[in-house]
């Protein structure tokens, strides 16, 4: 759990796109947090732009909050909600934005100390950050794992049945459970209720099935990876020279509460399409964050290469 010690306070040396360039241009210990928005230019939609983000969608289709969807208590008891809807933010693509080649420059500039990203979609991976740079705070599709015995298989063994809007159930359970007649049988046979006569009521027995599969990105109410609390509080609290928060709202705990755990005189920049207000930054810089990493690298002298950019800009 984090605790918070301090509400940040702004820096007042700090205010514009110049003074953000000097930064990244001098620090050699940035962290970056990102979230949903530095994926959108690719087609991913993110959950709070209003129109178009995910969580609108699904208020759309009848839920009442998005949250809803990535319940963990929710998903237990119907995994179909999740199953319904999640071929939208279903990581397809092969490229990554030019805003992760930005996280990449800052890697090859020996700049880059951590991303901690609450993407779920696996694109710093495929832009080549080191694993051992990276944070997926929020877990990834890149792996999933059975809610009953746990076995964990390569993410892409259920995308078909995301696709198809069908609830993925693990394989090895149902290996386990056709290797066990006998137990299934006696399993066949037991009642709810001892003194009911249920011999004609099927929904009286409790038939083994195999367990559920879940993408192991982190729902609401699961703990965050280890490595997350590890770094930040063992490693990056103490060293960071920059923080840089990109195409996020910040809105989801314990990420939104990482700047109030840092030493005062940390600089963090935020690069969005929309301001915020619950966390203090020294300098925001507002637009399509492709755009604005691009401007940060023309003034700072660095090549920011990507086919997304065009040759003039
Ligand atoms: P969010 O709450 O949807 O916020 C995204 C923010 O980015 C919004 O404030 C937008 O205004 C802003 N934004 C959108 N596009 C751009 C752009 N091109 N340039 C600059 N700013 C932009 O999403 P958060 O990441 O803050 O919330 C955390 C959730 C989102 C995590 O748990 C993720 O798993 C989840 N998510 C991830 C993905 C993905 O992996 N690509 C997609 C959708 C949701």
């Amino acid at each position: 759990i984090l605790r918070a010690y301090h509400k940040r306070q702004k820096l007042t040396q700090y205010n514009t796109i110049d003074d953000a360039v000097d930064l990244l241009r001098k620090s050699h210990n940035i962290m970056v947090i990102t979230g949903a928005g530095i994926s959108t230019s690719l087609g991913i939609p993110d959950f709070r732009s209003k129109g178009t983000g995910f969580y609108d969608k699904v208020r759309g289709l009848g839920y009442e909050t998005g949250e809803e969807v990535f319940d963990i208590d929710n998903f237990d008891g119907n995994p179909n909600i999740f199953y319904n809807l999640a071929g939208d933010i279903l990581p397809d693509q092969q490229r990554f934005s030019p805003t992760h080649g930005f996280l990449r420059l800052l890697q090859d500039k020996s700049r880059l100390q951590t991303n901690y990203t609450q993407n779920i979609d696996n694109l710093e991976r495929l832009a080549g950050i080191d694993e051992e740079r990276l944070i997926q705070c929020h877990g990834s599709f890149a792996t999933a794992s059975c809610r009953k015995c746990h076995n964990e298989v390569p993410g892409e063994d259920i995308f078909g049945d995301i696709r198809a809007k069908r609830v993925a159930r693990c394989k090895l359970c149902a290996e386990n459970l056709a290797k066990q007649p006998m137990k299934k049988q006696k399993a066949f046979k037991l009642r709810k209720n001892d003194w009911e006569d249920s011999s004609d009521d099927d929904s009286a027995y409790d038939v083994p099935e195999a367990g559920v599969m879940k993408p192991d990105i982190t729902f609401f109410g699961e703990q965050l990876p280890n490595n997350f609390f590890e770094r930040f509080t063992d490693r990056d609290a103490k060293t960071v020279d920059l923080v840089v928060v990109i195409g996020t709202s910040l809105k989801v705990a314990p990420v939104s509460e990482m700047p109030n755990h840092l030493p005062h005189n940390v600089p963090h920049i935020f690069i969005s399409r929309e301001p915020i207000k619950h966390v203090t930054f020294d300098i925001q810089l507002l637009g399509d964050c492709d755009h604005v990493v691009y401007e940060l690298c023309r003034r700072a002298g660095w090549a920011l290469k990507h086919e997304m950019i065009p040759p003039n800009f």
